[in-house]
């Protein structure tokens, strides 16, 4: 395994700046804000101050005016920070005149969010993930004063003759990146063989996609009666997790549980994520899940419709899912309903909706695919349990020549049933029998 970048040291002392354009609706600097600090108390570093800086253009050089940054250095310099932490993404340049001006660290929050999620990245998959998605946020970071390979410099013994320190540090740290691009290939290439084991045995799949902490992992648990960890920080999974629900009529169904999505989500972690959320891309369907007690969660449900769409998985069927519903009052239940009508309301924690959602699930395999007719042999009466079990059967004949079945089937078994689909309607038969 590669040395990846060491974490950002613990217990330093914060100096929080949330940006507020005109192009923003009101109150969103400070939301963003009030977010940023939750992300950061997450790497439990001490918050000294936060402040809310109202901007009218963001400026090249440290994306707000000069006079405004002195101040906020100074400030920062008073309150005995050791670190700045933007909410707005910084360029490497910016972040550079940053750092010579305060004479401290300065971080965005895609490099909070990049720390998070380093922290709790626990399995090989996630560990390379994350550090890919690091090594590529550093590459042109490298000039930085402050920097995590600075502790690493002295190791340049290794490069070749009159190849200043930047150069050198570029290289290791392009070497370190194509060997975990083949890391991670060599691994999602074992998932891939895990996956085309299970999809031998069709069983339809859905993904529970939705913004961190809305309680997806939750809701895998109560449906599924599984004890995935489920808890109340930022990112708590970061590695799907797939358990079998058994639907009412003895449906089956693959539930697969996600990462989070938050808003300004760096773009390389959702490059690095890509492999892993692949199990959204190939899901019969999405169960988006919605925390109806934020304030905010029409830009939650905003930014996973959005990282969805950049994960190519825009098109998939999706059911809409309220969570939460136990603290909701009647106006956030009002508010909810009226944002989305097809919205179901449920409870993770009381079970409360749980049922609709179970057979809103079996509709959505029911409906997959269009009604097809099938007409399976006495000797094959195996695929007419599987039909029970997969799929939703209308009606159920017995002939001479075999089981004659109707019913809707997820397209994942399409290869299953194909031999016994009967292709052309036979309604005279129908009529005398
Ligand atoms: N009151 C209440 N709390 C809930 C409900 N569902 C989840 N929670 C709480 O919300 C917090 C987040 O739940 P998780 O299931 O970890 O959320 P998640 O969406 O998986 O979060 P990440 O994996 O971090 O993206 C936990 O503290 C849960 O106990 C619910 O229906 N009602
Ligand atoms: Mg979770």
């Amino acid at each position: 395994m590669p040395d990846f970048l060491p974490t950002l040291p613990k217990a330093q002392r914060a100096f929080l700046v949330g940006v507020q354009t005109p192009e923003m609706p009101d109150g969103e600097g400070e939301e963003l804000l009030a977010e940023l600090t939750e992300l950061v108390e997450n790497l439990s570093l001490s918050i000294v101050r936060t402040t809310l800086v109202r901007l009218r253009a963001p400026s090249p050089a440290l994306f707000v005016g000069k006079g405004k940054a002195e101040e906020l250095a100074a400030l920062a310099k008073e309150d005995g920070a050791e670190v700045i932490v933007f909410d707005s993404a910084l360029s490497p340049a910016q972040q550079r005149n940053w750092e010579e001006l305060a004479g401290m660290a300065v971080i965005d929050r895609q490099e909070v969010i990049l720390e998070v999620f380093a922290d709790r990245a626990h399995t090989r998959e996630a560990v390379l993930q994350v550090a890919l998605a690091r090594m590529e946020y550093s590459l042109p970071r490298l000039t930085r004063a402050w920097t995590h390979l600075s502790r690493q410099r002295g190791r340049g013994a290794m490069g070749g003759e009159g190849e200043t320190q930047l150069e050198q540090d570029r290289r290791v740290v392009r070497d370190r990146i194509a060997h975990l691009k083949a890391e991670l290939a060599q691994v999602v290439r074992q998932r891939g063989v895990q996956r085309t084991r299970r999809v031998r045995v069709p069983v339809p799949t859905a993904s529970i996609v939705g913004y961190t902490n809305a309680g997806k992992s939750s809701l895998l648990n109560t449906l599924t009666g599984s004890q995935v960890l489920a808890e109340n920080k930022l990112f708590a999974t970061l590695d799907p997790t797939t358990r079998q629900l058994v639907l009412p009529g003895n449906q089956k169904l693959l539930l697969t549980d996600t990462v989070g999505f938050i808003r300004r989500l760096p773009h390389g972690l959702v490059e690095a994520f890509k492999a892993t959320l692949e199990e959204v891309l190939v899901a019969d369907f999405l169960i988006h899940v919605v925390d109806i007690t934020s304030p905010h969660f029409e830009k939650h449900r905003a930014t996973t419709l959005s990282v969805l769409a950049e994960l190519g998985a825009g098109d998939r069927p999706v059911v809409d899912v309220f969570n939460k519903v136990d603290l909701a009052d009647l106006l956030e239940k009002r508010a909810a309903k009226h944002s989305v009508p097809d919205a179901l309301l449920v409870s993770a924690r009381t079970g409360e909706g749980i049922g609709a959602l179970e057979e809103r699930c079996r509709e959505m395999i029911a409906h997959g695919l269009g009604t097809v007719r099938l007409l399976v042999p006495h000797d094959r009466y195996d695929i007419v349990a599987k039909l029970h079990a997969l799929g939703h059967v209308q009606t159920q004949e017995h002939r001479d020549d075999g089981v004659l079945v109707t019913g809707r089937f997820p397209p994942s078994q399409h290869g299953l049933l194909e031999p016994f689909i009967l292709k052309a309607p036979e309604p005279r038969k129908k009529a005398r029998a």
